[in-house]
């Protein structure tokens, strides 16, 4: 294999630039190593990682006993697709279905195509045993929603820059605002074919909008009088990173369909899954929905892992105390802060709203302050930072990290 040898982060940003298409845009910074709750840069530099790949290395990065499942899965056996059997797959279909207490899983590999599968599901189940005509089922979603970047998910999106030019868009969606159970009850009054109702418990992408307490009980408990599907994409919230296993669980609220995607691998590898009861799961048969990686065995003995770590080493119980500690010291921070307006989030999710208009460049600058004093984090949404670390983070590390932040944020008091 012929690869040249990166000298220095420049070199690996120009060939980038070059050759790849130019469909991010990335913090300069580029990373050689992780472990745990670090990254090292090309020129061996120390990062705390705020960002976690969008929350997929909940677990901390290259954990020990998820890369040795990986590696050791891969020496055995890595493809069969679904034309044949693994044996793997069903083992690892039990633990997930046990472990978050549905019927079954259909297995994916990226997020996006698990909510392509959840909306593929909801239609045909409305129309196989809900009795909605062809054709004619909606599903609900909500404004600033963020589930993806298939054609079909964005033609439901509202960002400008997801949407636009990338149709015609995928018809049988209907908008309401997040967080507004009075719009969801007037959809649900209004519209005789609704398959699912389709929403991330926390918002992410539109800049960590925790809805108000009582909103995801009183949308499941509408769903059920309307005879329609709960549909929780966790694909971010998921997986320990709001305090619980799931961000549904903080109202003890069961969703008919639930999407998960990142951190079921700790992001060592691309691995989604659909959860789902036999009354709904079932109504997909042979040859109606699938995917050559999907529960393939590295995917299967990396995601039994993934989920592993999460209870051996109570990462749900460390997100929500950590994540308390992190408010807290934050808010401490905010009081006497002219450049700071709040902090919100749950758990190891939160986000700090930088006082400034939101075509500023303040957050990107903040962060590449940040980046600077050892500390990677991302803006979301113009004036909005997003701060998610690993959840194997221990106290010390934490307030250390709000130590960085805290002077960084300084430098930019008026
Ligand atoms: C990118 C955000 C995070 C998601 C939810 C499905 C998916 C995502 C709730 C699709 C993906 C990602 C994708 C990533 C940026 C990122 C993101 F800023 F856009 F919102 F996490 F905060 N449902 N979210 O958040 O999963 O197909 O990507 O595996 O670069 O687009 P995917």
């Amino acid at each position: 294999m012929h690869l040249e040898k990166i000298t220095s982060s420049q070199q690996a940003i120009d060939l980038e630039d070059k050759h790849g298409a130019h469909n991010y845009h990335p913090l300069p910074v580029v990373l050689a190593k992780g472990e745990g709750v670090y990254v090292w840069d090309v020129e061996g530099k120390k990062y705390f990682d705020f960002l976690s790949a969008y929350s997929a290395v909940n677990q901390g990065h290259c954990h020990p006993r998820i890369v040795g499942a990986m590696t050791e899965q891969a020496e055995k056996l890595t493809l069969t697709s679904r034309a044949f059997h693994n044996d793997i797959l069903g083992r690892y279909e039990k633990y997930a279905t046990e472990y978050f207490g549905f019927d079954k899983l259909l297995p994916m590999n990226t997020g996006a195509e698990a909510v392509e599968t959840a909306i593929k599901l909801a239609r045909k189940w409305a129309y196989e045993k809900k009795g909605v005509e062809e054709a004619e089922a909606k599903i609900i979603v909500c404004e600033n929603n963020f589930h993806g970047r298939t054609t079909t998910i964005i033609s439901f999106s509202n960002d400008e820059g997801a949407r636009k030019n990338f149709g015609p868009y995928t018809p049988g969606f209907i908008k309401i605002p997040y967080n507004d159970t009075e719009a969801l009850e007037r959809a649900l009054k209004e519209n005789e074919n609704i398959a699912g109702f389709l929403v991330e418990p926390i918002q992410g992408e539109a800049g960590v909008y925790v809805p108000a307490e009582g909103f995801l009980t009183r949308a499941k408990e509408l769903c059920e009088q309307h005879g329609v599907l709960f549909i929780a994409d966790e694909v971010q919230t998921g997986i320990a990173r709001t305090g619980k296993l799931l961000a549904v669980d903080h109202e003890n609220v069961k969703p008919d369909v639930l999407i998960l995607g990142k951190a079921i691998s700790g992001g060592v590898y691309p691995v989604s899954a659909v959860l789902a009861n036999d009354e709904v799961m079932n109504v997909i048969k042979p040859g109606q929905h699938g995917s050559t990686f999907g529960g393939n065995p590295v995917a299967c003995a990396v995601a039994m892992a993934a989920l592993e770590v999460i209870k051996d080493e109570d990462l749900a119980e460390n997100a929500e105390r950590l994540g308390n500690l992190f408010r807290r010291k934050m808010n401490d921070y905010i009081r006497s802060s002219n450049i700071v307006n709040l902090v919100r989030g749950k758990g190891l999710l939160n986000a700090i709203v930088i006082n400034d208009s939101e075509d500023s460049s303040t957050a990107w600058d903040i962060c590449m302050k940040l980046k600077e004093n050892g500390l990677l984090a991302k803006p979301t949404h113009g004036n909005i930072i997003r701060f998610a670390p690993p959840l194997v983070m221990n106290e010390e590390q934490l307030l250390e990290c709000v130590d960085i932040i805290s002077k960084t944020l300084q430098d930019f008091e008026k």
